[in-house]
């Protein structure tokens, strides 16, 4: 082992049963965290990402960019989403990300919340391209906002009981496996504080199309 190589950063589980959560609370460096969030701020093609809602097609609140190798075509709440191709700023992390994580990853989905209006509703990422028990690496960068986990009811709802909140601070790392997406639901709440923006990237792979079953249609 090389003196000047710093010991890996020690991931902290967290405790919510059945799930596969660890995080690393500064996995960044502030000085790093505050460079990637002006490059990203700057950099990447920001969009409005139409999601279905209740049967209806909406206009999502935060901006989005779909970022990944050319094969990584996602499709989630209804719509399809071709990949952009990886900006500099995250090429790199990419491989940092994949040994950091123990993971591949072959795209990653950018958000942008720009104040406290900004948010994300319940979901899982469970998606039948990310597979049955997917790795997703969640970085945030800038402003502090609480996450949500709530335990899946019998109707596949966020239920009221067991779950988590966590305070996701710039330059942190959180690792989400396992039965995660089974078997809980996220969502990042409004708030009404004010609070400037925040980034996140989630890291994931996407099973290419050729290696998938044919599509069923759904109901
Ligand atoms: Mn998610």
């Amino acid at each position: 082992m090389s003196l000047r190589n710093p010991p890996a950063p020690a991931w902290q589980r967290l405790a919510l049963p059945g799930a596969d959560l660890q995080w690393l609370p500064q996995w960044l460096a502030p000085e790093e965290a505050d460079a990637l969030l002006a490059q990203l701020l700057d950099t990447v093609p920001w969009e409005v990402h139409r999601i279905r809602l209740f049967g209806r097609e909406v206009a999502s609140p935060r901006l989005s960019c779909w970022i990944g190798d050319p094969e990584a075509v996602y499709v989630y709440s209804g719509a399809r989403f071709v990949p952009r191709p990886w900006p500099a700023a995250l090429r790199d992390l990419r491989g940092r990300l994949e040994d950091a994580c123990d993971a591949r990853f072959n795209s990653v989905l950018a958000n942008l919340y720009r104040d406290g209006h900004d948010a994300m509703g319940w979901h899982s990422d469970d998606e039948p391209e990310l597979g049955a028990q997917p790795v997703i690496a969640s970085l945030s960068l800038g402003a502090v906002r609480r996450f949500r986990l709530r335990r899946k009811d019998a109707a596949g709802q966020a239920a009221a009981g067991e779950g988590l909140d966590l305070v996701l601070p710039h330059g942190s790392l959180l690792r989400m496996a396992g039965d995660t997406q089974r078997l809980y639901r996220h969502a990042l709440p409004r708030t009404r504080a004010a609070v400037g923006p925040r980034i996140n990237l989630t890291f994931r792979w996407i099973e290419p199309a050729p290696a998938r079953r044919p599509a069923r249609s759904r109901g």
